[in-house]
C-alpha cells in the first residue's frame, strides 16, 4: 500500500461502536425467521429475500455499490481507485439451520461491513465510497451455506466459485419443490446461474470471520484464532429396508426391524469415528416407516454427516462404516443403501492469508502474549467452495462453550470488537504486501 494512502484512524471508540452495531444487527436479523420463537431462514425463502434487502441497505450505508447475484447472494462493492483492481472478498452467510443461533454466518457478514466502515475513503461528492487500498473490497452475504432446504450445502458460494452442477436442479425440499422451481419463485433465472461465477483474476482472496462452533478458544481463554484448514465433508441419506409386521404377533426371531438396524448403524458411526483422529460422524435425522406404534418398522431413513481434516482419511472411514453396515444389516436380514447429497473437499487456508490473520490477531494481544492459536475447523464454511477459485483465510471468534446450531449460541461484544480490529488489520497487512 503506498505511503500516500491516508487511512482513517481506527480508534478504540470506533471499533467499540462497530461491535455494538454488529450485536444489535445480529438481533435484528434473528427476528427475520420462518418460524415463531426460533430462527429458521433457508435458501430462496421470503426470509432470505428480506435479509438480502436489509444487508443491501447496510452495504449502501457504508458507501458500497450493491447487487444480488444470479444465485441469490447479496454483494456490496467498494472499488479501488483502479476500478479494474481485483477484489478482496469478505463475508459469510445469512442462511441458517433449523432452530439456529444468531451468530453462525451473520456475525461474519456484519463484521465485514464494519471493516469497510472503518477502512473506506469518501468518494467524490455524492458518489459511493472508495477503497483506499490497492484492491477493491467486496462483502458477500452468501445465500445457502447450510444446505438446510435442499440437503446440498454451499449452493450460493458454489455458484460464485463457478462449480454449479446442473444435476442440482432436481434437488427437492421437504415439500417436493425442486431447486429449479424455487429459483423461479424467488425471481431468479436458472439459465443464468452461471453469471454468478467469478474469475480467479478478479479476486485477491476470500477472508471470513466466524464463531469457532467448538470449545477450543473457550477452554484456552482466548478470543481469536487463525484457521489452518476447513474439514472436508460428505453427507448421505441412507435407507434401511426390512419388513413391516404386527408389533404383537411377530416373534423376535421373525423380525426384520429396519429402525433397529438404523439405530445400530448410528452407534457404529459413533464407535468408528471416535476411534479416529479428526474424523466426525453425525446422524442428525432418523425416521421409521410406516411410523405406527403397533407396527414393526419395515423401513428407516437416516442421515450421515461425515467430516475429516483430510479427504483420504475421511473416505477410508466411510469405507469402514460401510463394511460395518454390511455386517449389521446382514445379521438382521435387512438391506441398506446410501445416496450421497453433498461432497466438499477439505480446503487448506492460504499461507499468506493465514499470516495476515495471525498478524491481525497478534496486534490485539498484550506485548509478550503467546502466539495466536491456530485451529482446524471441523465446521464447514463457504470457504470450502471458494477454495476452487481463490485463496481462502478465516478468523475464528470464541463462542462460549462452543455451542452452535442452537439458540444458546453466543459471542461477547468484547470479542467481536477484538475480531473487528483483527480483521481490519489483517486487511491492512494484506494491502501492505507486495502486489
Ligand atoms: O455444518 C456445518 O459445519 C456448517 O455450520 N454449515
Ligand atoms: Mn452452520
Ligand atoms: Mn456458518
Amino acid at each position: 500500500m503506498s505511503a500516500r494512502t491516508r487511512l482513517p484512524e481506527i480508534t478504540p471508540d470506533r471499533v467499540a461502536a462497530s461491535a455494538r452495531r454488529v450485536m444489535t444487527r445480529c438481533d435484528e436479523l434473528a427476528r427475520v425467521s420462518a418460524a415463531q420463537g426460533r430462527i429458521e431462514r433457508v435458501y430462496l425463502s421470503p426470509e432470505h429475500a428480506r435479509v438480502n434487502r436489509l444487508a443491501a441497505e447496510w452495504m449502501r450505508e457504508v458507501g458500497m455499490v450493491t447487487r444480488q447475484d444470479a444465485a441469490g447472494n447479496q454483494i456490496g462493492r467498494l472499488s479501488a481507485s483502479d476500478p479494474d483492481a481485483p477484489a478482496l472478498m469478505l463475508g459469510s452467510h445469512l442462511d441458517t439451520v433449523l432452530d439456529a443461533g444468531r451468530y453462525d454466518g451473520m456475525l461474519g457478514v456484519l463484521m465485514a461491513l464494519e471493516v469497510v466502515r472503518l477502512l473506506r475513503a469518501p468518494g467524490p461528492e455524492g458518489r459511493p465510497s472508495v477503497s483506499p487500498l490497492p484492491f477493491s473490497i467486496e462483502v458477500v452475504a452468501f445465500s445457502d451455506e447450510e444446505g438446510t432446504r435442499f440437503g446440498k450445502a454451499l449452493l450460493g458460494s458454489s455458484a460464485v466459485a463457478g462449480t454449479w452442477d446442473e444435476d442440482w436442479w432436481r434437488l427437492t425440499d421437504a415439500d417436493g419443490i425442486t431447486l429449479r422451481q424455487a429459483f423461479l419463485e424467488f425471481g431468479l433465472d436458472p439459465g443464468r446461474v452461471g453469471e454468478a461465477a467469478r474469475r480467479s483474476d478478479e479476486l485477491v482472496g476470500y477472508l471470513e470471520a466466524h464463531i469457532e462452533q467448538g470449545p477450543e478458544l473457550d477452554r484456552r481463554g482466548e478470543s481469536l484464532a487463525v484457521v489452518s484448514s476447513i474439514a472436508s465433508a460428505r453427507r448421505f441419506q441412507l435407507t434401511v429396508e426390512g419388513e413391516a409386521r404386527h408389533a404383537g404377533g411377530t416373534p423376535y426371531d421373525m423380525r426384520h426391524d429396519a429402525l433397529l438396524g438404523a439405530s445400530e448403524a448410528a452407534l457404529a458411526v459413533e464407535r468408528i469415528c471416535r476411534a479416529e483422529h479428526h474424523i466426525i460422524g453425525t446422524v442428525g435425522q432418523l425416521e421409521a416407516f410406516p411410523g405406527a406404534m403397533n407396527v414393526v418398522p419395515g423401513e428407516a431413513h437416516f442421515s450421515l454427516d461425515l467430516r475429516g481434516e483430510f479427504d483420504a482419511h475421511r473416505d477410508r472411514t466411510w469405507q469402514a462404516i460401510s463394511r460395518d453396515l454390511d455386517g449389521i444389516m446382514g445379521r438382521r436380514g435387512l438391506r441398506w443403501r446410501a445416496h450421497e447429497v453433498h461432497n466438499a473437499p477439505a480446503v487448506m487456508c492460504a499461507p499468506l492469508l493465514r499470516e495476515v490473520v495471525r498478524e491481525g490477531i497478534a496486534g490485539t494481544l498484550a506485548p509478550g502474549a503467546p502466539e495466536p492459536t491456530t485451529l482446524f475447523s471441523p465446521a464447514g464454511h463457504d470457504g470450502m467452495a471458494l477454495g476452487a477459485v481463490t485463496d481462502v483465510g478465516m478468523l475464528f471468534l470464541r463462542n462460549p462453550d462452543g455451542i452452535s446450531h442452537h439458540p444458546d449460541e453466543a459471542v461477547s461484544s468484547g470479542d467481536v470488537a477484538l475480531g473487528i480490529r483483527a480483521l481490519a488489520d489483517s486487511v491492512l497487512h494484506l494491502a501492505a504486501e507486495p502486489a
